[in-house]
């Protein structure tokens, strides 16, 4: 017998896939909604070993209609945000695609949870992209936002929805400010992931160099199977709020590199190449979050340090691409 029901968009994603694994873990009936695709998109699921434990539910979160029959048939007691357009590169070539799905998206998850089941508890995956031209030093829930990039701007209209429905219907809704996490499954368009999976083809003699952009911005990187135990803790409190998730420690991309080049050996001058191709329109130069209130009021903290994260990237990418 399950205990409740969560229902997760962007089941698919990252995200998605460890907050199942760490929602059946604990007895809940998983469904997720499933947009219409031509490939497959349930590698990470299967990965984990629990494509066939959720139950998928065709929708999409730019169509209303979808999601409140979704929160009918899965009687969803917590709603998981977690679709969205979520590469900051494409939100410069598909702005307008980009804030109806993460911007709007967000907006119909919230007003089908008020029309199919307002006690449902709702997480909104908001991002430390909303402080991107940073206002402080290190960024908490006070920080002042000042994004910098048409993800950022609709992610922002995610957000204050979240906080606006939460003062305006009473519903539960909490808003998770995260900053970058990271695992094997991260998708191979996304900084670290394009490393690991450089450096263990370059490793096994698949290819020779990695072309990167910008290797001085600095990031805040945590592990996703750490930030999804804090989305499920902000579901589970008393009364619904926002909270900054991070480690506190700020890395550069090319010390990041170090990281995954020396962990199998290899000189990271001998093969990166910086490409122009992958700057940005506008850049987020350096984020590092306060996660003070999340220790405080959740009792969360990441467990995984980044050496950690990135080795345990570059080995399942050597197990990958031996295979
Ligand atoms: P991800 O791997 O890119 O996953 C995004 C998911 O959203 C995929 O399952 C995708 O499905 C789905 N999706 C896209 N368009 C959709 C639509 N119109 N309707 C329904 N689902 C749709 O992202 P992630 O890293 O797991 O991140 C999860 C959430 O947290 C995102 O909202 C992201 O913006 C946010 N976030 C991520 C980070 C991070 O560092 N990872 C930090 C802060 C916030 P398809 O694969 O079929 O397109
Ligand atoms: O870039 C620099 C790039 O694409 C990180 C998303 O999950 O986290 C993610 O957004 C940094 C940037 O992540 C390359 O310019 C250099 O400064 O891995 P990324 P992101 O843009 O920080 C936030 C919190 C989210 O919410 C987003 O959904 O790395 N960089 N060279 C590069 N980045 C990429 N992708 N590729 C390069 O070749």
């Amino acid at each position: 017998m399950t205990l409740k029901n969560a229902l997760i968009t962007g089941i698919t994603g990252q995200d998605g896939a460890y907050l199942s694994s760490l929602l059946l873990s604990k007895g809940y009936g998983v469904y997720g909604i499933l947009p219409r695709r031509s490939t497959d998109t349930l590698w990470r699921l299967r990965e984990l070993g629990i494509a066939g434990d959720v139950t998928l539910l065709d929708g999409d979160i730019t169509d209303l209609s979808s999601l409140i029959r979704a929160i009918e048939v899965s009687k969803a007691d917590e709603v998981y945000n977690l679709g969205a357009q979520s590469f900051v590169g494409s939100s410069w070539q598909q702005p307008l695609l980009t804030a109806q799905v993460d911007g709007v998206g967000a907006l119909n998850v919230l007003e089908a949870v008020r029309i199919a089941n307002p006690k449902a508890h709702f997480y909104q995956a908001s991002t430390s992209e909303m402080f991107g031209l940073i206002q402080a030093e290190m960024q908490d829930e006070k920080t002042p936002f000042y994004p910098r990039s048409p993800y950022g701007v609709a992610k922002l209209m995610g957000h204050w929805a979240t906080v606006n429905y939460r003062e305006s219907f009473g519903i539960h809704a909490s808003s998770g400010i995260l900053f970058n996490h990271e695992s094997p499954l991260r998708g191979i368009e996304f900084v670290t992931r394009k490393v690991s999976h450089a450096v263990a083809a370059i490793k096994l003699g698949h290819q020779s160099e990695l072309r990167l952009g910008n290797i001085d911005a600095k990031r805040d990187w945590g592990f996703a199977g750490d930030y999804v135990e804090a989305m499920w803790l902000m579901t589970q409190q008393p009364v619904a709020d926002d909270y900054v998730v991070a480690t506190g420690m700020t890395t550069t991309v090319r010390d990041m590199c170090r990281i995954a080049f020396g962990h199998v050996g290899l000189n990271i001058d001998d093969h990166l190449v910086i490409d122009p191709k992958f700057f940005r329109p506008a850049e987020v130069d350096v984020l590092l979050g306060n996660p003070a209130k999340a220790t405080a009021a959740l009792g969360w903290k990441p467990k995984t340090s980044l050496e950690q994260l990135i080795t345990m990237m570059v080995d399942a990418d050597l197990r990958r691409s031996a295979r």
